[in-house]
């Protein structure tokens, strides 16, 4: 007999429910601590990725359902009071960067999109930082939008020192990329500009519930992006599935436990 997830989460209490995929958004995602030093270089040798299961990066966005050479993806996560970890398996044929300003078009392209809401409030986070979309680029620089500028023009900007991140391919398989993160938690405190001394990241502690969601853009030879996969369904709106840069609360949720 097989047994719904819903029926499942009925007869076993919700915290011992580790989902296995994060393909619904009511499944937390149990985020395991790092036990061992998590070196930021594109080679997924280090222990501690062992104790994280991945998760497939599979939901559709926009554009054609990919075939698999042309995108998959999978990812683990990891945390430690000062980061959450990511460590994403990236298969794409063509890696691009056409688009030398990282602050023009990045959506357009390849690019990891890291959406994080530090209190998993949910809510529109377009222009503010109740929630953060990190698009990290093939050049590792990371972009989201910020407040409006006084004229009332989009504002993109910079959050470099928010992720370091190190990927490398795989040297028994080309297109197979390995991409690690080191990922520091801001809340919906953090000013511009983003040297501010008063930006403090947040110290992480097990049991802490964040809003998550992990999305790769793949462009090969368009002008715009030809696939946006996530981790986590989209219930679209008029049709748009494109939503988790404007709107915290398609994402899903992890909690970090011990
Ligand atoms: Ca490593
Ligand atoms: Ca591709
Ligand atoms: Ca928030
Ligand atoms: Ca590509």
């Amino acid at each position: 007999m097989a047994f719904s997830k819903k029926l499942l989460s009925t007869l076993i209490p919700a915290a011992l429910l580790c989902a296995t995929s994060a393909n619904s958004n009511e499944d937390v995602i149990s985020v395991p601590v790092a036990t061992q030093a998590i070196t930021i270089d594109g080679i997924a040798n280090d222990s501690a990725w062992s104790a994280s299961t991945w998760l497939p990066i599979d939901q559709h966005m926009i554009g054609e359902y990919p075939s698999k050479e042309d995108f998959s993806g999978r990812f683990k996560l990891l945390w430690d009071k000062d980061y959450l970890y990511l460590l994403a398996e990236i298969t794409d044929d063509v890696l691009i960067d056409k688009i030398a300003d990282p602050l023009d078009r990045y959506w357009d392209d390849d690019c990891l999109e890291i959406f994080l809401d530090e209190d998993a409030s949910g809510g529109n986070h377009q222009f503010d930082f109740n929630a953060f979309a990190y698009h990290v680029a093939l050049d590792n620089q990371v972009a989201d939008i910020g407040p409006n500028n006084t004229d009332g023009s989009t504002n993109f900007i910079l959050l470099n020192d928010h992720v370091n991140s190190v990927w490398k391919r795989d040297t028994n398989a080309p297109h197979k990329v390995y991409w690690e993160l080191a990922i520091k938690i801001f809340d919906d405190s953090f000013t511009l500009p983003s040297n501010n001394p008063e930006n403090i990241p947040v110290k992480l502690s097990a049991d802490k519930t964040m809003g998550f969601m992990l999305a790769y853009c793949d462009n090969d030879a368009s002008v715009e992006r030809e696939h946006f996969l996530g981790s986590h369904k989209i219930t679209p709106v008029n049709g748009d599935k494109n939503l988790g840069y404007i709107d915290a609360s398609v994402f899903g949720k992890i909690k970090l436990v011990k």
